[in-house]
């Protein structure tokens, strides 16, 4: 069963709209739109403060919006429309509790709401890697601390099933990030170990591929590297990482597992994503 539309020139996304926030190009469970305008859009809060640059197209980005402080004590979040509403979520773990942001559009957010405890460990590796089980919802996925990946699929309205575990010898991977790299419509995973970045692409029913090899060269780009949704337009998945210098570089995907050069973005991310 399917519910995706068809592979190929008709894109990727839901069979159906879910929202006002819905645009074709952009599929809502891979990554983060914040407005709702279909490009995806950068989000930190490395600062304790949770900052919102919105992607404009054509890889420009929005000065930083400050939406909020008060996040110096929850770990990195991660994003997806976890409630189906057409608008990107956070979800990040606090004293050990999985906790959903729902956004309300504009870059804002509702008040925390607590998933569930038992994330203490989690947290450090939690990924957002869209659907992955071919049932609309976006997933959740980390690495547990004797290095086997578990998926939490999910149900659509800030809820999770039971965890479904997927593989062991995950231990040494930088922490992997989400996407459809091959826009098949279902969600990829991708990680980088002793600086070549690997992707699995997604099978459906929560299976992987093995391991494809991207390239090497990203040992000092992999503790930032992020996933953007699209970025420049097309409707591929596009990655972004910020090197040493505190650059921000963009990779706009190409489909099949493959990226463009970087597109140098900026300086002066390293508060915003401390090493
Ligand atoms: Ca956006
Ligand atoms: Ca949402
Ligand atoms: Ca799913
Ligand atoms: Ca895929």
């Amino acid at each position: 069963m399917s519910i995706w539309n068809g592979k190929g020139n008709n894109k990727f996304g839901p069979a159906e709209p879910t929202g006002p926030g819905w645009t074709p190009h952009f599929p809502a469970e891979f990554g983060a739109d914040f407005d709702s305008d279909g490009v995806g859009d950068i989000f930190a809060t490395g600062t304790g403060t949770l900052n919102v640059w919105n992607g404009k197209g054509s890889n420009n980005f929005t000065p930083a919006d400050p939406v909020g402080t008060g996040w110096a004590d929850v770990s990195r979040p991660v994003a997806a429309d976890f409630n189906r509403d057409g608008i990107g979520d956070l979800a990040a773990v606090r004293d050990g509790t999985l906790h959903i942001w729902n956004g309300k559009g504009d870059n804002k957010f509702t008040p925390a709401e607590a998933v569930g405890p038992g994330w203490e460990d989690l947290a450090a590796t939690l990924v957002s890697l869209g659907d992955v089980n071919g049932d609309g919802h976006p997933d959740l996925a980390a690495v547990d601390t004797e290095g086997v990946l578990h998926i939490w699929n999910g149900q659509g309205n800030n809820n999770f099933h039971p965890p479904v575990r997927v593989g062991s010898g995950w231990t040494g991977f930088s922490r992997p990030i989400g996407g459809d790299f091959n826009r098949d419509g279902i969600g990829d995973i991708a990680a980088v170990k002793d600086g070549t970045l690997s992707i699995w692409n997604g099978r459906g029913h929560n299976k992987f591929t093995p391991a494809e090899a991207v390239g090497p060269g990203w040992t000092d780009l992999a503790h930032a590297l992020m996933s953007l949704g699209d970025v420049n337009n097309d409707g591929q998945t596009d990655l972004a990482a910020i090197d040493p210098e505190g650059v921000l570089h963009v990779y706009n995907g190409r489909g099949g597992n493959n990226f463009d050069p970087p597109v140098r973005i900026g300086p002066n991310w390293n508060e915003h994503f401390p090493r």
